[in-house]
């Protein structure tokens, strides 16, 4: 009984706390890039896109059409800076709903979808929807076009201040740094692992 209590309390956490994916948009530099541009992420977990300069965005695309918004897709806005040294203070969070829906996302500003600033979220293990496929097609697109859904859409333009990296329950988190920029998010796997705890309880 002990040992199954051990084991259900593992189980829930390995599945209660949600990771956080950090993806540079552009680098310090202005190189037109993601990095990394191809994210593994699970159910639940979320990406935070750091934007560095020059003037970058990101829009949710469909893979038959890299430089050109997803109907509902989601939609950061363009977030300018100019500063070298560290990433804007504005990201934009994502929270994966489908893991096995892979998400193809591109950089809406002047040619730089273009230029190859694309990427994916959960890209297909297997078949020719590649991230070289899509960044091959981009090349060819005619056009980049923004979404005219309010910036923001789809996910949370999220300031990174230090009152928003503290209150929450770190004490309690075992992985480092999960917190950043998801802090409702594990608030709400914390209260979901509560409750579930509680169901546990019953079950013994
Ligand atoms: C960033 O780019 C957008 C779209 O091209 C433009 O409307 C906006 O004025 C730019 N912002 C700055 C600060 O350059
Ligand atoms: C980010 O915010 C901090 C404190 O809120 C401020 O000192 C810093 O200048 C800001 N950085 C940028 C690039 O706006
Ligand atoms: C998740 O995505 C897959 C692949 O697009 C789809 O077949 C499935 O129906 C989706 N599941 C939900 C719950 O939306
Ligand atoms: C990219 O396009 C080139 C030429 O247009 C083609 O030879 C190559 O196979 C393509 N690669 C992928 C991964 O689609
Ligand atoms: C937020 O700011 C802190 C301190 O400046 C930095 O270490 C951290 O990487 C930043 N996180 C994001 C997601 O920008
Ligand atoms: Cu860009």
């Amino acid at each position: 009984m002990h040992f199954s209590t051990i084991f259900a309390a593992a189980a829930l956490a390995s599945t209660a706390f949600a990771e956080n994916h950090v993806v540079a948009v552009g680098t310090k530099t202005g190189e037109l890039v993601f990095q990394p541009d191809s994210i593994k992420a699970a159910q639940g977990d979320t990406v935070t896109f750091r934007f560095w300069p020059k003037n970058h965005s990101i829009a949710q695309a469909a893979f038959a059409k890299p430089c050109e918004p997803l109907e509902r897709g989601f939609w950061s806005g363009f977030v300018p800076t100019t500063n070298a040294q560290a990433a804007a203070n504005q990201t934009f969070v994502y929270e994966v709903k489908n893991a096995s829906a892979p998400i193809w996302f591109y950089c809406s500003q002047g040619q730089h979808c273009q230029a190859g600033m694309v990427g994916v979220i959960n890209p297909p293990q297997s078949g020719e929807r590649t991230l070289a496929a899509f960044k091959n097609s981009s090349k060819a697109a005619t056009s980049n076009v923004s979404p005219s859904s309010t910036a923001g859409t789809g996910g949370k333009l999220a300031e990174n201040s230090s009152s928003s990296t503290s209150g929450g329950p770190s004490s309690s988190a075992s992985g480092p740094a999960r917190s950043t920029g998801a802090a409702s998010q594990l608030t709400g796997n914390v209260a979901f692992a509560g409750f579930a705890g509680l169901f546990t309880y019953f079950l013994l």
